[in-house]
């Protein structure tokens, strides 16, 4: 039976109650059992609840898409969430007192100059509809206690969403073989993970064929225009005041957060 309406909608409070008040809640997993596609009905509420108050849509990232991230976290299937403009940063500081215990992970993004609309969605068909490839850092910050879920408490949180930057310049798809695109992170100086694009499903053009078919089972699609975050390549790494997290990209070049308060 799927959950009644005003569970998901006291679901979703509870997890914009934690983001707001920065105070991590117990995962959803302990009190109430969710199929996956209540989970995402649950992080469906806490958007609208979001776009009601005026926030805007702008894309969605892939989670979980790497053995790196799959080990770290424990949960071992891909899973999405949704991008607001809010979660968009437009400078290179990470201001802290904005999330819980935020993690900053590498990503490359992709920025649609078509609608890509499942199911069947191929990998060459999502490679037609990217205008822009473009490095990003996807700030994560599960409003869970700990940063521990499971698969349906962390699709309910919007993938642990918080925050994200691009940087680097855009560079067009043609010519470019995703999988070898590597990329290095560094945090204050120190390289703390490298990986190819490989990491991600093999192809980052899987995830974004995979997330297309995944929106289209429950009825929506990607919009042109809207950015996608195709999921971390390495592990993601603790930031704390003063700290500087850089990533630089085969081709796309750098993108880098320093830590702030404030
Ligand atoms: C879930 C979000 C994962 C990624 O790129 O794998 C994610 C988490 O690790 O908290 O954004
Ligand atoms: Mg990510």
């Amino acid at each position: 039976m799927p959950l009644a309406a005003g569970a998901v909608e006291e679901l979703a409070r509870r997890l914009l109650a934690a983001q707001a008040g920065r105070q991590p809640v117990p995962p959803l997993a302990r009190e109430v059992t969710l199929t996956a596609d209540d989970a995402y009905t649950v992080q469906e509420a806490l958007i609208r609840q979001k776009l009601q108050q005026g926030d805007r849509l702008v894309g969605w990232k892939l989670g979980l898409t790497s053995q790196s991230k799959q080990q770290q976290m424990g949960v071992y299937e891909p899973i999405y969430g949704t991008l607001l403009a809010s979660h968009l940063l437009p400078a290179a500081a990470l201001p802290l007192d904005r999330c819980i215990h935020p993690k900053v992970e590498p990503e490359i993004a992709v920025i649609l100059g078509d609608d890509l609309a499942g199911p069947g969605v191929t990998e060459a068909a999502a490679l037609r509809a990217i205008r822009w490839i473009v490095p990003a850092l996807d700030v994560i910050d599960s409003r869970y206690e700990n940063f521990q879920f499971t698969l349906t408490d962390v699709i309910a949180d919007n993938a642990s969403t918080c925050l994200a930057v691009t940087g680097g310049r855009p560079v067009r798809p043609e010519g470019i073989d995703l999988r070898l695109l590597g990329a290095v992170l560094e945090k204050n100086g120190e390289v703390v993970a490298t990986a190819t694009g490989a990491a991600v499903l093999g192809n980052p053009l899987t995830a974004l064929a995979w997330l297309a078919n995944a929106l289209a089972a429950r009825g929506g699609r990607l919009r042109a225009g809207q950015v996608v975050l195709t999921g971390a390549l390495t592990g993601a790494v603790p930031v704390q005041a003063g700290d500087l997290i850089t990533a630089t990209f085969d081709r796309l070049g750098t993108v880098s957060l320093r830590g702030v308060r404030g």
